[in-house]
């Protein structure tokens, strides 16, 4: 059955930050001008945002993309919401740049969403199995951000931006969720029991923002870690995301520690990194290097045995730039954020490349989030075997409690997605 765009409205809504973003709304007619789909999606936004990301927003902002919605509507009015990839390729043809920063790249990924929703929703099925079919049963292991700092939280806290739990011994996605939470709790107290003064403040992704500095955050992390897998009788792995980009100082050329009062230049960044890795059998390493340095992420890599090193603002879900790292081995993990891109063709191109070279995809959310539970979605209809959304908060638990939802709807189907290693 033909399902065809014959609405669209946008709306300027709130997002985690209290910043405001876009949400869109789209329904699809049936030829007899029935109501057959609708979808509803809102574009998320990033503090450490990658320099090759598309832009968000047009100049004028949310208030500038809503206005232009209309104009948008006009052009994609008669499309068939299941050619995702034509009306992707259409909306980067209204645009007519290659960022995105006419229109803006998170109004484009909102309609885009908003399509696929509707689609799905047309073809009475759920989001996750329109894209992909009966083959997606599996459930995603959730990298779950337990403490951090850097762009994300205030200047006392580390310097490193995200602590994050992988329960990667769990069987089911509820009990991998439900794992991490126990981890964040276990780590309050043992800041609270390290720094009597602590208030209990979290950071943007609702990871407490302890004034620590990186290797005590480390020690206490890494403890909980161990001391909730002992508990539960599974094992949660450590991971962190440096977001270098944030750290690195173009004019020092070097990456500037400030908790700590450290500067170091490149060679001195691998071997930190390679030192906490063998030191904390750290499972995953995001962005341990700034977003150009290919051969550096190269260097790192081939040092390390059973550790996703996983590119963010490297790859920005970008398929020419996960293409250059392929051919230069720069890493072996890609973070998946469809708003980088703009387009769900876009985010499922990258996860496909990603895939067939042997790179594991994790799907991620954004530090300024709503409540849109695409991603969860994205996850498993995609075939992404991690998704990095948090571990509590409203907006973070939107897509951690979709998940569960999904579990118990596949049933005795639902496995959870296959690690290149435990
Ligand atoms: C990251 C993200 C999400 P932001 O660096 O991976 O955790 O942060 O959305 O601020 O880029
Ligand atoms: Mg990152």
């Amino acid at each position: 059955m033909r399902a065809i765009i014959s609405g669209l409205s946008a709306r300027k809504i709130l997002d985690s930050r209290g910043n405001p973003t876009i949400e869109v709304e789209l329904i699809a007619n049936s030829k007899a001008g029935e109501i057959v789909g609708h979808g509803k999606a809102a574009a998320p936004s990033g503090a450490s945002t990658g320099r090759h990301e598309v832009v968000a927003f047009p100049k004028g902002g949310v208030d500038e993309a809503v206005k232009e919605i209309d104009e948008i509507f006009a052009k994609l009015l008669g499309a068939d919401v299941s050619e995702q990839g034509r009306i992707d390729a259409l909306l980067r043809k209204i645009d007519g740049t290659r960022d995105l920063h006419r229109i803006g790249g998170n109004t484009t990924v909102a309609i885009s969403m908003a399509v696929a929703k509707a689609a799905a929703s047309s073809a009475k099925t759920p989001l996750y199995r329109h894209l992909g079919k009966d083959g997606a049963t599996g459930l995603p292991y959730p990298l779950g951000n337990i403490l951090g700092g850097g762009a994300h939280a205030g200047k006392m806290a580390p310097d490193i931006q995200e602590f994050l739990a992988v329960p990667v011994g769990a069987r089911r996605f509820v009990d991998a969720a439900f794992a991490n939470t126990k981890v964040h709790k276990r780590v309050r107290s043992m800041i609270e029991e390290k720094d009597k003064t602590f208030t209990g403040g979290k950071g943007d992704e609702g990871a407490w923002a302890p004034n620590l500095d990186n290797l005590a955050a480390l020690e206490i992390f890494t403890q909980a870690c161990e001391d909730v897998s002992d508990e539960l009788g599974f094992q949660i792995r450590p991971g962190l995301d440096l977001a270098s980009s944030s750290m690195y100082d173009a004019k020092k050329g070097k990456y500037v520690y400030k908790r700590e009062g450290k500067l170091r230049d490149t060679g001195e960044q691998i071997e930190f990194v390679l030192d906490a890795i063998k030191s904390h059998k750290l499972f995953y390493v995001e962005d341990p290097l700034r977003e150009d340095d290919f051969r550096s992420f190269a260097e790192l890599t081939k040092k390390v045995r059973n550790c996703l090193i996983c590119g963010d603002d490297l790859f920005v879900t970008n398929v020419d730039r996960i293409r250059k790292g392929i051919k230069l081995h720069a890493a072996n993990s890609v973070l998946i954020k469809p708003n980088q891109i703009g387009t769900i063709s876009g985010t499922i191109a990258a996860v496909e490349l990603a895939k067939q070279n042997g790179y594991t995809p994790v799907m991620s959310h954004r530090s300024g989030e709503t409540t849109d539970e695409t991603i969860a979605h994205l996850a498993v209809g995609l075939g992404c075997p991690i998704i990095k959304t948090g571990t509590v908060g409203g907006e973070r638990i939107a897509k951690l409690n979709e998940l569960i939802r999904i579990e118990e709807e596949l049933g005795d189907r639902a496995r959870m997605g296959n690690l290149p290693f435990k």
